[in-house]
Formats: C-alpha cells, structure tokens, sequence
C-alpha cells in the first residue's frame, strides 16, 4: 500500500480501501506516513479510526504501582531504577487490602482496567504466586486486569493467563537502534521474546514505548515499525511522552515538539488500525488542546487517576471535564459528574459487599 496523497483537497484515504491488518511495513512507507502534510495525516488517522472505533469513546484505565524503586535494570528514564538517586521511597509489594481498595476506588471513578506495575527485572516464581492473589481480588470486584512486571519465562506467562490475567504490559520502548542509547540490563530480543510468551499463552498484549527522550524520528519510525510488524499488532499500544524525573539521566533531554507527538499517535493509528492506542505518560505536560488533537489522532485510551506509577498524572476531575467538552463518552458510557459516579459506586458497594 502506498502512502502518497497528491491532492491538496481532501485526498482519498488509501487506508480505508482494505481492511487487512499489515506486518510487513518499511521503515521507508512509515516515514512517508510521518511526512504527510500534518492535515492530511490527521484526516486520514481519524477516518480509519472511525471504521474501527466509536470516535467519542475512549477507555480508562488506572495504575497502580503494588511494587516501588529498587529496580536492578538501568533504564535511563525511569525513577525507580536502583542505579540513579530520585529519592524515590522504595516500596514492597502491597497487601492484598490495599489493593482492593484502590481497585474499588479505580472502578468507583470510571475505570475499566486496573494495572498493576512492578519495579522488576523478572518476577520470581514466589512473587508470581503473591501477584496473582491480586490479580483474582481485583477480578473479583469487577475490573479487568493488566500486569506489568518485568520479563516472564513462557511458563510464567502461562500461569498467568491460567489465573484469569486479561493482558500483559510490555514495552518495546524505543527503536531496536536508539534502544542501546537507553537501556544495557536487558535486550531487545529479551523484551520481545517476553511479548512471545504473553501472546503464546493467550492473554492480550498491551506494548507500546516512550517519545521525548531525544530519539530521531527514525527512531520513533523505527519502534512503530516493530510494534506494528509484530506477529499480532498488539491489543493495546501505549504511547508515553517522557516524564523528565530528577536524577535520572534523562533529566535534562530536549522537548519533542508537540505535534510531531501527535504525529506519532496518528501514524500508530494508520498502522495498527484495531489497536487501542492509549496516551500515557507525559498527559500533565499536554494542554487540553494537544491531548484533543491526539483523541482526534486515534488515541482511544488513557491512564486516569492521579498517579501513573511514581510520577503525577492529570487529576481526574479535570479529565473528565475535558470528556465532557470534547462529547467524549468514558468506556463508552455517557458522561457523570464526579460527584454522580462516586454516588453510584457507593450505592452498588451497598448491594454488593
Ligand atoms: N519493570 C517493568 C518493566 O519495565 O517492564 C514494569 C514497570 S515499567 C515502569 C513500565 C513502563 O513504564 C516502562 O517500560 C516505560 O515504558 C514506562 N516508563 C517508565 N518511566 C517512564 C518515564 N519517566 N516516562 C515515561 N514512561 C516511563
Ligand atoms: C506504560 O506504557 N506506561 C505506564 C504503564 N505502561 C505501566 C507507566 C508509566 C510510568 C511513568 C513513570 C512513573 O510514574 O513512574
Ligand atoms: Fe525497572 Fe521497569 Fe523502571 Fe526499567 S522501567 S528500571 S525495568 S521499573
């Protein structure tokens, strides 16, 4: 399929004419894709985006980080790396109490999907067992589930999707170049052997990775072309925008311009037509204005509630304030005040514990 649209009116979408799902895109086609005149890819984006999904809909999910800091891998964004001094306060893993609260909690202000994320290189077989006590409690108020917690042995992955695990957090990051510029703990082929596991057990796969963390556009060019060539595009694909943390190498690293960000979201969009593509980290630092340009993009998911894992996320009253102005629809359902939700979660709590 070529990406070439001549016409300065409204080109006709070479997207929409078939519906197959491709694995096979060239770093060239990719980066055709990104050179759209900014206008042209935005309508392309949103018009397959609209044969896929309900423009007006997005899904929420929350975070919560059941195990803090400490980590032994030296990811050189991330706060809870063991190698970098952020004053992080390290954590063990939650009580299940602790847990099922905040889940309940999650589920009480409009979300769908609970993440649980963990500061490891791999869980060991004991805390996979503790973890997927968890992973049952919060099945059981309700929510799907989603883990994040380092790489998995396929028997790891099997024993999760045995459990009851919906999907499976793992993020290729970057391109497979600017990935040594990054990370040296773990390789990318230890990253996508984990993403084979996860599918081969069955559960759905959540992948995406990180911008603003001074890569090249052949660089973002080159994680999309990963992600997207993968043997199944993955069910969700989230696209964080670096959070510059204090202490980490990644402190200081230039800004990405905000529409080539958005760029990004649209030519996630054309390339995985059927995935979520869920804006993730990095929402503090969007004006309303740019994460309605992502929504318009094909960004249908996002990670709500006041944190991510350690780091400041948008409070989320003010995100739904932002759904209510766009006419977006949370999970589908029409919009409710805070208020009003809280109220029915507290009403349906009565009944039901
Ligand atoms: N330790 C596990 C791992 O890395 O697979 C799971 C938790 S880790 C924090 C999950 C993801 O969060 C990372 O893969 C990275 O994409 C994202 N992340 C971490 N720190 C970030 C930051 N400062 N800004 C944006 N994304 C970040
Ligand atoms: C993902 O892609 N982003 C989330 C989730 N998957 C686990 C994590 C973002 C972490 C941002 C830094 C922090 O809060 O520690
Ligand atoms: Fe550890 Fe995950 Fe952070 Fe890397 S991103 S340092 S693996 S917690």
């Amino acid at each position: 399929m070529s990406a070439q649209l001549d016409s300065p009116l409204s080109p006709p979408c070479p997207f929409t004419a078939n519906d197959e799902l491709r694995h096979d895109w060239t770093a060239e086609e990719v980066t055709a894709l990104f050179e759209l005149p900014f206008n042209d890819l935005l309508f392309n984006a949103q018009q397959v985006h609209r044969q896929h999904f309900d423009a007006n809909e997005v899904q929420i999910s929350t975070l919560l980080s059941i195990k803090t800091g400490a980590c032994p891998e030296d990811c050189k964004y991330c706060p809870q790396s063991v190698h970098y001094n952020t004053g992080l306060e390290r954590e063990k893993l939650l009580p299940l109490d602790t847990v099922r609260e905040a889940a309940r909690k999650a589920k009480a202000s409009g979300a769908s999907r609970f993440c649980m994320g963990a500061a490891w290189k791999r869980p060991s077989d004991r805390d996979l067992e503790k973890v997927i006590d968890l992973v049952k409690t919060v099945r059981d108020e309700g929510m799907e589930t989603c883990l994040t917690l380092g790489m998995l042995s396929d028997a790891q992955a099997q024993r999760l999707k045995d459990a009851g695990l919906d999907y499976y957090n793992h993020n290729l990051d970057t391109s497979p170049d600017y990935y040594k510029e990054i990370i040296s703990t773990r390789t990318y082929q230890d990253r996508l052997d984990t993403l084979d596991h996860v599918r081969q057990a069955g559960m759905k796969v959540c992948s995406g990775g990180i911008v603003g963390m001074g890569e090249s556009r052949a660089d973002r060019v080159g994680l999309l072309q990963q992600l997207a060539n993968l043997p199944e595009h993955p069910n969700s694909v989230p696209i964080n925008l670096l959070v510059k943390v204090k202490g980490t190498p990644m402190q200081d690293v230039a800004a990405l311009d905000p529409l080539e960000f958005v760029r990004t979201i649209a030519v996630a969009r054309l390339m995985m037509p059927k995935s979520r593509v869920r804006l993730s980290a990095g929402r503090n630092d969007m004006s309303d204005e740019m994460q309605a340009l992502c929504f318009h993009a094909g960004a249908n998911s996002i990670f709500y509630g006041e944190k991510l894992l350690t780091t400041d996320n948008p409070i989320a009253n003010h995100d739904m304030e932002l759904f209510q102005r766009l006419g977006i629809k949370p999970n589908g359902k029409p919009w409710v005040s805070d208020a009003e939700a809280q109220a029915a979660a507290a009403a349906d709590g009565d009944t039901t514990h």
